[in-house]
């Protein structure tokens, strides 16, 4: 029998998927169906002189051909972003990136599609391209944006957070100050499925039906009602299995919105998926910030105060998708896990010509860049004083007994009990015995020039995961809340949906568990339903890690008003006062008689029988919940990676890596695991192979995975995982988000492990061969340029 509520259950949705049953947008074939295909630009930035269809139009397979001019006659040839800016559908004067959205054709197969392509004539006028964001402000850069009413440079915004005049004291007056430019490249979310779209505009009953990968339903719901002009109710979107989003599924892409002109200008459904090269080099990418971050701090080591000053690049358009009053998203938490008196951090975003995005690649709103700074800037303080980062960190984190703790940026974390999560990950790895090995593999090295070198990393993240409330918070004006409804069957079985939407965090388990904790229904009869503006009430979705924090406690709300109704009838039916009755797992019960009582699934049937209830009792045990949450979850982590680094060639093989985490209470503690899992293969892949990079023209260099390096098995060891658990304690059942974590927290810890190994202070990701053998010689390289 499958286990009821929380536990390490298989999960439910691998029935299907591990079979090859799994239905993906690309699945999906209706009658009838046309497909898409994109052109794009080859140069990073140029004007367009004109654009030639009439070859692409006469192939015999091709049945319409859109471009910019075709889309601004509907006024949709620029739709707005979540970040106050609009971008381009399709290129209308000029071209912003290398890989921008040109025309789209529509053909009777793909391949057709394709070949179509070649038959446009573009005539571009080549202009100079901006490419680092450090010389975008710069007087005689080019001009990204020029084709925008009143455009004068490639400014986008200045943000800040904290107090600067407090923290300009305490720097001040510290006794000593340690500093660090770093870079935070520009990587990609990758998911392996890329994105697509079928839709089908149906001209009869003015429908439109979208099936698409995307990772907040009703949110593009919303966005296709006011970029189309097509009222909600009329508009269903629904979004399939999805082969992992990673946040590259948040935003709304051309290729979707010219599917749908194309569907309602052919009468006939059209489908769009993107190839590999068109998704890393057009979709949302993340990170590129430049950092300079500065820590003050006392000559024995007690942190006082932490600076920062960014550059974002957030590329031609700024389309970062995250809650609207939030420019630099979740920066404001790098003040990370410490005690502080004063922070403050200045933000400045820019435009260059790279594809646009931001926010992506389980960063929860830049809380990976936050983190990765100031877990970078504590182990360049622990290297200029000549401190152990162990013993660094665990003299200044935040102490159980200061929370919840409002920070100098204006957070307020939950819960947590940081030095004992810390601690756990010291003792998993045997820390004092591996700082012992490591000086010996030194001596040795020194000794005889030959061998590895091993070094140990840390990193203590916390992490801001469960956006709203709703007063603060919004997508595009959509308050930030997620609903749950759920209806119970005569059965005693149940239907949950919800608002979120998996893209491979097994929802249909873990959402079933829940219900199996607060109403004793096993999982397997649980029937969870998500991604069907039809089917599910509203909500903004899937990112940021929010889905626990806000659906699952949408969830929990509820199963306990279905508890409630069940309690109503079970006294109907007992005949006794509802007040007399006492909830055990799975049954309301008389008090003091425990002979006495009805299972759920007994009440389930009472409900909906022909039982007289008393007056205002409806029946049917069905109810639902929209949840505002009061505040973020803040779980967080200390992981420790061990390296052995050869300084000849360069190569870093990870040896070990513990992670223990805190999410509160867990719901299914395989799943977590497996996030986690994950999270930590991508703190490798970036901390030591991945990378978008582009020539001073502005062209892609990372366009396939034979450039963009993804981690496998082969580079990950065997992850030694832990975990403490301090519940929240505004959640309905102690949860926190998990699904970003070990993404936000990994990087530093190996970043760190590699630069203890090799003795240096600093070196930008990623960390290649040749970036570790020139930092050995004393000359890294940025490695955001080629
Ligand atoms: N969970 C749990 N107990 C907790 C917390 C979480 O059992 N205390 C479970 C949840 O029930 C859920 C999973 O862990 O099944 C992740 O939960 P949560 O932290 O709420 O994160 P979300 O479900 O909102 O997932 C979003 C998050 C994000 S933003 C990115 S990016 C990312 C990530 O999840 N993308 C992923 N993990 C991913 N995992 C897969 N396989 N594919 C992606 O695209
Ligand atoms: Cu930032 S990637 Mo996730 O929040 O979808």
């Amino acid at each position: 029998m499958t286990p009821v509520g929380f536990g390490p259950l298989r999960r439910k949705e691998d029935l299907r998927l591990v079979r090859g049953r799994g239905r993906f947008v690309d699945d999906i074939a209706l009658p009838g169906m046309l497909h898409g295909a994109i052109l794009r630009s080859p140069y990073a930035h140029a004007r367009i002189v004109s654009v030639d269809t009439s070859a692409a139009e006469s192939h015999p397979k091709v049945r319409a051909v859109l471009t910019g001019a075709d889309l601004a006659a509907r006024d949709m040839a620029w739709m707005p972003t979540a970040s106050h800016d609009v971008a381009a559908v399709l290129a209308c004067e000029k071209v912003h990136f290398q890989g921008q959205e040109v025309a789209f054709v529509v053909a009777e197969d793909r391949y057709a599609a394709r070949d179509a392509l070649a038959l446009i004539e573009v005539e571009y006028e080549p202009l100079p391209a901006v490419v680092d964001a450090r010389t975008a402000l710069d007087p005689d850069a080019p001009l990204v944006r020029d084709e925008q009413p009143g455009c004068t440079d490639n400014h986008i915004f200045d943000w800040e957070s904290g107090d600067a005049a407090a923290t300009d004291a305490v720097f001040a007056a510290a006794e000593h100050v340690s500093d660090c430019d770093l870079v935070y490249p520009r990587v990609h979310p990758a998911p392996l499925e890329t994105c697509g779209i079928v839709a089908d505009a149906d001209r009869i009953e003015g429908r439109l039906t979208v099936h698409a990968t995307t990772q907040a339903p009703h949110t593009h719901r919303v966005l296709y009602s006011r970029i189309a002009g097509v009222p909600e109710h009329r508009i269903r979107v629904v979004a399939p299995d999805i082969g992992g989003g990673f946040g590259n599924k948040v935003a709304m892409y051309p290729g979707y919105l010219c599917a749908v002109v194309a569907s309602t200008v052919t009468g006939r459904p059209v489908k769009w998926v993107e190839d590999r090269s068109e998704n890393l080099m057009a979709s949302s990418f993340a990170r590129d910030y430049h950092m300079r971050g500065e820590i003050a701090a006392t000559r024995d080591g007690r942190i006082l105060a932490v600076r920062v000053r960014v550059l974002a690049d957030h590329g031609a358009f700024n389309a970062t998708s995250q809650p609207s009053r939030f420019p630099a998203g979740f920066f404001g938490v790098f003040t990370g896990s410490y005690d502080l008196r004063a922070a403050h951090c200045r933000v400045t975003g820019v435009h260059t010509n790279k594809a646009p995005g931001g926010v992506a690649y389980a960063c929860s709103f830049r809380i990976t860049e936050a983190s990765y700074l100031v877990e970078r800037l504590v182990d360049v303080l622990a290297h200029d004083l000549g401190l152990d980062p162990a013993r660094l960190r665990m003299d200044n984190l935040l102490r159980a007994e200061q929370f919840p703790h409002p920070t100098p940026t204006g957070w307020e974390y939950d819960s947590g009990d940081y030095p004992a999560t810390l601690r756990l990950a010291l003792e998993i790895a045997g820390y004092d015995e591996l700082r012992a090995e490591q000086a010996a593999t030194r001596a040795e090295y020194e000794r005889t020039g030959r061998g590895r070198l091993l070094g140990i990393g840390l990193s203590f993240f916390t992490e801001a995961v469960g956006a709203g409330p709703r007063r603060t918070m919004d997508i595009m004006g959509l308050g930030m809340a997620d609903g749950a409804d759920l209806r119970v069957h005569p059965s005693g079985g149940a239907v949950l949906a919800v608002s979120c939407m998996s893209q491979g965090q097994g929802h249909e388990t873990t959402f079933a568990q829940i219900i199996g904790h607060e109403l004793g229904i096993p999982a397997d009869q649980v029937q969870v339903v998500q991604g069907d503006t039809d089917r599910t009430p509203f909500g903004l979705g899937t990112y940021g890690s929010r889905s626990t924090a806000v659906s699952g406690a949408a969830t929990v709300v509820a199963a306990r008003r279905v508890r409630e109704r069940a309690r109503l009838v079970a006294g109907a039916m007992l005949e006794i006062d509802p007040i007399d009755l006492e909830w055990v797992p799975g049954r309301w019960q008389v008090r003091g008689d425990p002979t006495a009582g009805a299972s759920l699934t007994e009440i389930a049937a009472a409900a909906h029988s022909g039982l007289e209830l008393p007056d205002g009792v409806e029946g049917h045990l069905d109810a639902s919940c929209v949840y505002n949450p009061p505040n973020l979850t803040f779980p967080c982590g200390a992981y420790l990676c061990v390296v052995e680094v050869d300084p000849v060639t360069g190569e870093v093989r990870v040896r070990r890596f513990v992670a223990v985490d805190d999410c509160g209470v867990r719901i299914n503690p395989m799943i977590v695991a497996g996030q986690v899992h994950r999270g930590l293969a991508d703190g490798i892949g970036m901390a030591l192979m991945e990378l978008i990079t582009f020539d001073p023209d502005g062209n892609h260099l990372a366009a396939s995975f034979m450039d963009y390096l993804l981690p496998t098995s082969m580079e990950c060891p065997s992850w030694e995982l832990g975990e403490t658990v301090t519940p929240s304690p505004h959640h309905p059942i102690g949860a926190k988000g998990v699904g970003e974590s070990a993404t936000v927290g990994s990087p530093a810890a190996v970043v760190n492990a590699v630069l203890d190994a090799i003795g240096v202070r600093h070196a930008d990701m990623p960390l290649t061969p040749a970036q570790v053998w020139r930092a050995v010689q004393g000359r890294p390289l940025r490695p955001d340029l080629a």
